[in-house]
């Protein structure tokens, strides 16, 4: 069967094809790319969770298929949690991960080593179009670097340092930030809940 990974950003869909199937689920994987012509859904949710439903449903109700959604952010402890929801437009633009990242190191340039913890969150959520829904979350800690480094994975990655490493998420090769990350974390949650709903 036909699973909706309900995501245009890029970055998101080659993780997870790898997560999901690394994890034996056996489904054929389509991005909302095959389907240009549904409309972006308004994320108004308040929470990562919330929005991961709100596009999950979008996609399910539109196509008739089931659809799996991400919704992710850093959350910096001395922001009391921003970014968060608005990672991906924090410097005005969405998705423009470089101006994103350039602003909150500026914002956080005064702050030392020992007050730069965050992590990064996600919300994984499966929708069907009968309205059934189910949605779990997974949490990467680390450190937040003075300076980029490393040019794997997107967003945030060249300034979060994990827990436990010296690297930073971008300097991890895609196999190594899969098996921590946040997202591996919530997708492999979410596998056995779309087993037990889709067969
Ligand atoms: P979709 O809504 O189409 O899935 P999006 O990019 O708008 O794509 P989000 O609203 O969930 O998705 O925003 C996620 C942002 O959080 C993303 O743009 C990055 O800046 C950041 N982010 C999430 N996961 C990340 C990761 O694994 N590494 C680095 N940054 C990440």
């Amino acid at each position: 069967t036909r699973l909706i990974l309900a995501t245009r950003n890029a970055g998101k869909i080659t993780e997870l094809r790898s997560i999901l199937a690394d994890a034996g689920l056996p489904h054929d994987l389509v991005g909302a790319d095959a389907y240009p012509d549904i409309p972006d859904v308004r994320e108004t949710g308040v929470t990562f969770a919330e929005n991961a439903l709100l596009k999950a449903h979008a996609l399910a109700r539109a196509t008739g298929l089931p659809a799996v959604a991400d919704d992710s952010g850093l959350c910096v402890d001395v922001l009391n949690g921003a970014p968060g929801i608005f990672s991906a437009r924090w410097a005005g633009t969405h998705g423009d991960d470089k101006a994103n990242l350039d602003l909150l190191l500026a914002q956080l340039s005064d702050i030392a080593e020992e007050h730069r913890g965050a992590y990064f969150a996600c919300a994984a959520a499966l929708a069907l179009p009968d309205g059934t829904e189910r949605v779990v979350e997974g949490r990467l800690n680390g450190t937040l670097r003075h300076t980029p480094a490393g040019t794997n994975g997107f967003g945030y990655d060249p300034i979060l340092q994990p827990e436990g490493d010296t690297r930073t998420c971008a300097e991890l090769t895609p196999a190594e930030k899969n098996a921590i990350s946040h997202r591996g974390k919530a997708f492999r949650a979410l596998v056995p809940v779309v087993r037990e709903l889709l067969g």
